[in-house]
């Protein structure tokens, strides 16, 4: 679509932000300047509406601290002096740098280590070209596990993939457990649906350590503590059990390994969960009897399942353990019961042909998780490890300010013999560090295509202006070091455009993507009715032989934290860190007027921890366990429960009291399950400081 009146037209774009809600937007432009960014009406999920920081992308684009040029460190690593150069220059070095370390020997090119997440969640901007210049190179490969691993893990064994119900029906749920997630501030289109369900008479009960602005909303608010999930499942199974609130019929044809788990949940009465959870004993029978009591009635029953519950050491457990209650209680014969965590499995992306493994020639190079990178950056080189990391290319990612123990990644991206190259917009915490800087486009000046996880639309985005001073799409950046590597491949030729279309090949109707911005994927209204569960065994698993054989627990179970509240004098604290309503993990903490309304980094506390402490509320404290510290502003605050302090995030380091922010206190200890990260296991303890 492009509708113009004079020099003012209207483009279809996507939002590729990291958020369940993937959004259809319009930009307007006049005479080539992006002046607002609109809700597509037309688009159903997005129902003309965007949250409050996609809405002011345009400031993301003009802000006055993008960077449009090339940038070559000119002061000591770290200290975010740079110099303009041109672009040969840049790229003929960087070429240069790589191809010496490449060149030494078969699979040298290992000690080279891409580092990318979901900046964008364009397959065009994020693994396309880029993919294929790393293959091509034979760098290390990137175990991107930094989000959601866990959670898919855990899901695909019990449900068979990241698959689940579908958000637009969630308005006919009677009940929703909103669980491990705060749809206000990061899922908004979901809590649309859950509002509607509320109007409509359904009951919400939010399960979260934070009292978050969806818990206000809800009738309910279930305050465990962090990492206790499984046992919260456990303790609502124990109670299906004994007042037999079970769905026979579909537990005897549609799941695996109802004995084994049911005598599992029998070692749960509600009284061992409550105390391991932190609840009263009541809570937990009230819950389960909610849960049980509407699916016996046929009222349709849900669970919004999300991301936060699984950032803890039993992570993928704990999400195994959910993932069964729907069946038991026969949830899934109706469109709008069962469970949503992700709906990504449904999009059909050509990942081979977009990211071309077959340009690997020689043995598989090794896999580095991104989050241990703290550790790896400082790793020597040895016979398990191989080579010592020497470059690190960063596009579509923060780590300095996001990965795990931040103290280990500032030492390592620190160090004077790694040579780093990062693609941004913005003088981020981690481009401080970069030898080379390279601007790169936002999504109002690139081609790309998206996937989603929280709805079943693809989405397409067209460019709406042109690239703003010298910057380039990431894709472009990749095929111009192609090119100055010598690489002669035909793929590094395809054009973004291409790539739109390769993305989904003839999986989806690109015509429609052209002409409506978005083309829905054939998925069933209630996936799981009649079973059918893409398992092994076709049915839901509540035994999983596949992790058996791995030498893991068939059955779901409870792993404590690693950390757990309580279990530390020195560190009585747990802390989470969730994320700020108005950031997107560190995106958009450099836009001033989103800024403004989150003022700055805090850290909630309740009052009978903060009184114990002799601390008042909008004092600065010192946060600190054995990894480091962090000091901030704290509020004594009803968000927080006893026990446990809240530390939104994620502020960019330098904005904060010491340059720090909490991920100096978080751990690179990894899940049960997806080789995922612990943010929410940690313990801490909190003291006064000077301001
Ligand atoms: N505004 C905004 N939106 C976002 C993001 C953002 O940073 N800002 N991040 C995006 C990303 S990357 C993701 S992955 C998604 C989902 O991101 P998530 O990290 O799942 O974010 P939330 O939906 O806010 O849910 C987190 C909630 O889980 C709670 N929680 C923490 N520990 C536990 C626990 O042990 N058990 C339970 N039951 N709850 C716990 C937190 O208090 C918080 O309210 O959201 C995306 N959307
Ligand atoms: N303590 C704590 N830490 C966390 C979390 C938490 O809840 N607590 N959440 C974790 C989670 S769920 C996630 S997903 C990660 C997220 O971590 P990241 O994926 O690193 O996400 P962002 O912090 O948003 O950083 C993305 C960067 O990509 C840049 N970018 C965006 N688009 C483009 C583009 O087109 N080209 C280029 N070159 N750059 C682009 C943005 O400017 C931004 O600086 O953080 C994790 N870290
Ligand atoms: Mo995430």
């Amino acid at each position: 679509m492009a509708t113009s009146t004079t020099a003012t037209t209207t483009v279809l774009g996507a939002c590729p932000h990291d958020c369940p809600d993937t959004c259809s937007f319009i930009t307007t432009v006049e005479d080539g300047v992006a002046t607002r960014v609109q809700g597509n009406p037309a688009h159903p999920h997005t129902d003309g509406v965007l949250c409050t920081k996609v809405s002011r992308y345009t400031q993301r684009t003009y802000h006055p601290q993008r960077v449009l040029q090339p940038l070559k460190r000119s002061g000591p690593k770290g200290s975010g002096q740079f110099t303009p150069v041109s672009w040969e220059e840049a790229l003929h070095d960087i070429a240069t740098r790589l191809r010496a370390i490449a060149g030494r020997a078969p699979g040298a090119a290992q000690a080279i280590l891409p580092y990318s997440y979901a900046g964008t969640m364009g397959l065009v901007q994020g693994e396309s070209i880029a993919a294929r210049f790393f293959n091509k190179l034979g760098a290390s490969l990137l175990d991107r596990t930094i989000c959601a691993s866990a959670a898919a893990e855990g899901l695909t064994a019990t449900v068979g993939g990241k698959l689940g119900m579908q958000v637009q029906f969630f308005q006919e749920s009677r009940l929703i457990l909103i669980w491990g997630s705060n749809p206000i501030a990061s899922n908004l289109h979901f809590w649309r649906q859950a509002q509607e369900a509320k109007r409509r008479g359904a009951r919400l009960i939010c399960i979260d350590p934070r009292r978050s602005e969806t818990a206000d909303k809800c009738q309910e608010h279930i305050a465990l503590l962090p990492g206790t999930d499984a046992a919260l499942a456990f303790g609502i199974m124990h109670e299906l059990v004994q007042h037999d609130w079970l769905d026979h019929d579909y537990i005897a044809r549609h799941t695996l390994g109802w004995d084994a788990l049911r005598a599992r949940a029998l070692e749960w009465p509600p009284e061992r969960a409550a105390a391991v959870c932190g609840l009263d004993v009541q809570q937990v029978r009230d819950l389960a009897r909610a849960y049980g009591e509407s699916a016996r009635r046929g009222d349709p029953t849900a669970i919004r399942l999300n991301y936060g519950m699984q950032r803890v050491r039993g992570g993928g457990n704990a999400v195994r353990a959910i993932a069964c209650l729907p069946a038991l209680v026969g949830a899934w014969r109706h469109r709008a019961g069962g469970l949503l965590l992700s709906t990504s499995g449904n999009f059909p992306v050509q990942r081979a042909a977009l990211e071309r493994p077959d340009l690997r020639t020689g043995p598989a190079p090794r896999t580095i998780n991104m989050n241990t990178i703290g550790d790896d950056l400082l790793r020597p080189a040895s016979a398990g490890f191989g080579p010592a990391i020497e470059a690190v290319i960063v596009y579509n990612s923060n780590p300095v300010a996001v990965a795990p123990d931040s103290a280990r990644v500032v030492q390592g991206f620190a160090r004077e013999d790694l040579f780093t190259v990062v693609l941004e917009h913005f003088h981020t915490d981690t481009a401080d560090y970069a030898d080379y800087l390279l601007p790169a486009t936002t999504q109002l000046e690139h081609w790309d295509v998206q996937v989603a996880y929280g709805h079943t639309d693809v989405l397409l985005n067209r460019p709406a202006i042109a690239p703003l001073g010298q910057a380039r799409p990431n894709s472009q950046i990749f095929r111009d070091l192609a090119r100055h590597m010598g690489y002669t491949e035909p793929c590094f030729a395809d054009t973004d455009e291409q790539l739109c279309r390769i993305a989904y090949g003839d999986a989806v109707d690109f015509q429609q993507l052209l002409d409506q911005g978005f083309a829905s994927l054939k998925v069933p209204d209630a996936p799981f009715a009649e079973g059918r569960f893409p398992t092994p065994s076709g049915r839901c698993e509540f035994f999983s032989a596949r992790l058996a054989a791995q030498g893991l627990d068939g059955l779901p179970d409870y792993l404590p934290n690693y950390e757990a509240a309580g279990s530390s004098t020195q560190f009585p604290l747990a802390m989470i860190s969730p994320p700020a309503r108005n950031f997107l993990n560190s995106s958009f903490v450099n836009v001033q007027s989103l800024r403004d309304i989150e003022g700055e980094p805090l850290l909630e506390m309740h009052a009978q921890d903060a009184q114990a402490r002799g601390l008042a509320s909008g004092s600065v404290v010192r946060v600190f366990n054995q990894r480091g510290d962090y000091r901030c502003r704290m509020e004594v605050s009803p968000r927080a429960r006893p026990g446990v302090v809240n530390g939104l995030g994620i502020w960019w380091r330098k904005l904060g009291l010491d340059g720090h922010n909490v991920n100096q206190l978080t751990s690179q200890r990894l899940t049960d399950l997806g080789r995922a990260p612990t943010f929410y296991d940690c313990l801490v303890e909190v003291e006064a400081a000077a301001a």
